[in-house]
């Protein structure tokens, strides 16, 4: 059976959790990273030498990098609807999951960090408000595409919405200003109204 390892408060496990339940396979998630250790122990090292969640077991196949499983997840058990067969459809999608990769998460970091993982006494306020207005902008970004289809590869939900929805999910969590946009808000709330983002993504911050 498919195993994840990784604590389900993480963005990047509920990125890989959420294709699985999309997928409908079966799968066990284990417990690991922060509070629950493992992943300094030496037969997790073995699988994942980056001491990080998540860490995917498909069969003996083992991987670590949470987009690289989602794309996995994608083409194996959901092509045609996650992993899209249009060779152009598909690098749209992919696209968005590297940016979300490459761009927003580094932005949008010490929002997170500073608001949900650190006591507020030591919280650094500037960080914060520069992380927040930077995500902010950014999230324009996909603001714009939005309002012209209703997912961000076109007119059917792909494994480019994942990663992004995991973000804009805790984004809209976060007690903080948020400029309005719209478009975002309705792509999230069609996201959110799916049984799988339920059951990975909707679960408790810390
Ligand atoms: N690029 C890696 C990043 C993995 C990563 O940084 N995971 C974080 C959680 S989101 C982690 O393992 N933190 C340490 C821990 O939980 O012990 C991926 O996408 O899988």
């Amino acid at each position: 059976m498919l195993k994840i390892w990784g604590r389900i408060n993480s963005v990047n496990v509920k990125k890989v959790v959420w294709t699985a339940e999309e997928c409908g396979v079966a799968y066990e998630r284990i417990d690991a990273g922060m509070q629950y250790g493992v992943v300094s122990t030496p037969a997790y090292l073995a699988m994942n030498p980056n001491a990080r969640v998540p860490t995917l077991d498909d069969d003996g196949f083992v991987l670590w990098e949470s987009n690289t499983m989602v794309r996995y997840l994608a083409r194996r058990y959901g092509q045609g609807t996650l992993d899209p067969q249009d060779l152009r459809q598909y690098a749209d999608a992919d696209r968005w999951m590297d940016w979300c990769t490459s761009t927003l998460a580094g932005a949008f970091r010490n929002v997170f960090w500073g608001m949900v993982r650190t006591p507020i006494e030591q919280r650094d306020a500037k960080a914060i408000e520069t992380s927040r207005v930077e995500t902010a902008k950014l999230l324009a970004i996909p603001e714009a595409v939005l309002a012209h289809q209703p997912y961000l590869a076109g007119a059917q939900f792909t494994m480019g919405d994942i990663p992004l929805g995991c973000f804009v999910h805790l984004w809209l969590s976060m007690p903080i200003e948020r400029p309005a946009h719209p478009a975002l808000s309705a792509w999230h709330a069609r996201l959110a109204a799916r049984p799988a983002f339920q059951k990975a993504v909707n679960t408790p911050l810390s």
